[in-house]
Formats: structure tokens, C-alpha cells, sequence
């Protein structure tokens, strides 16, 4: 069994999928939190300067999306084709591009710049959200999953 280390910093932030995925799965992990007072420290162990970092045993993966799709593929929570794979990417990347860019003014912004953020990111958000959820009803009658018919 191998041994899985996920470094993160203490919050959900970009890399809570990858711990869901550890709990669906049911595979045990080591949940490495990193307080921010350590970062300027930790920061040059990391092999880019910057988390989520996951070591399975000895060997390191970074990127968020990376681990996302490695846990994925190796806990059967990807798509069965090459067709379903592009489909979930296709919709993680859509929830990926009206997430990020906004987000690090709304969690640490004020003001009319922060105002500013909110409404443009509730602007996009409202459209992405609502070609989700068409996705969602289009696939084979609505049951819940964006792509196939079951979560494992
Ligand atoms: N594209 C990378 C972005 C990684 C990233 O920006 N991580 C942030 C936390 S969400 C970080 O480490 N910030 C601290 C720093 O850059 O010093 C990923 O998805 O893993």
C-alpha cells in the first residue's frame, strides 16, 4: 500500500478535492498542514515554492489539478473513456477560471476594490453556474453526475 503525504496550508483552499477524494476513496493519507508563520521557511523545501505538494512514497507531485486527476485515475473516480476524462477536465477548468482570479482579492481585499471583485465574480459565477447545471440535466436525464452514472 503506498504511503501518501499531502502538503497543504492549514485551510481548504486549492487542494480540498484532493482530500474529499482521500476520503471517498477510503485510503489514508498524511493531512501535512503548514501554519503560515512556517511558509518563509518551509517555502524553499518546495520544489516550486508554492503548495499543494503530494509525496507518494519518496516521489512528489505538484500542480493541484495534477494530483486532482492522479488520485482520480488511480481511485476509479475518472472517466471511463478518454471521451468522459475531457468532459469532467472540461468542467473543472470552467470552475477553475471564474474561481481563481477573483477570489484572492475577495478573501483579503476591501473596499471598492473588493466590492468590485464580489459582483463581477457573482456576474460569472451566475452564468457558469447556470451552464453547469444545463450540462447537469442534459446528461441522460438529470441524475446528479456531470458525466457517466456513478461516482466510483
Ligand atoms: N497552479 C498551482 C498554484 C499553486 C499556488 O499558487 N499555491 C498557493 C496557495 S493556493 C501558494 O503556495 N502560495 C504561497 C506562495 O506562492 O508563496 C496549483 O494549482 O497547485
Amino acid at each position: 500500500m503506498a504511503s501518501y503525504k499531502l502538503t497543504y496550508f492549514n485551510g481548504r483552499g486549492r487542494v480540498e478535492t484532493a482530500r474529499t477524494l482521500f476520503k471517498l476513496a477510503g485510503v489514508a493519507f498524511e493531512d501535512h498542514r503548514i501554519e503560515m508563520k512556517d511558509w518563509p521557511e518551509y517555502k524553499p523545501k518546495t520544489p516550486f515554492g508554492s503548495l499543494p505538494v503530494l509525496d507518494i512514497d519518496g516521489r512528489i507531485i505538484v500542480q493541484s489539478k495534477a494530483i486532482f486527476r492522479y488520485l482520480a485515475r488511480g481511485f476509479g473516480f475518472y472517466g471511463e473513456s478518454n471521451w468522459d476524462c475531457a468532459q469532467i477536465d472540461s468542467i473543472v477548468d470552467m470552475l477553475d477560471e471564474f474561481y481563481y482570479p477573483k477570489m484572492f482579492v475577495i478573501l483579503t481585499g476591501s473596499g471598492e476594490e473588493k466590492e468590485k471583485a464580489v459582483a463581477e465574480f457573482t456576474e460569472t459565477a451566475t452564468k457558469v453556474l447556470g451552464d453547469l447545471e444545463k450540462i447537469l440535466s442534459e446528461n441522460d436525464g438529470g441524475d446528479g453526475y456531470f458525466v457517466g452514472k456513478r461516482y466510483n
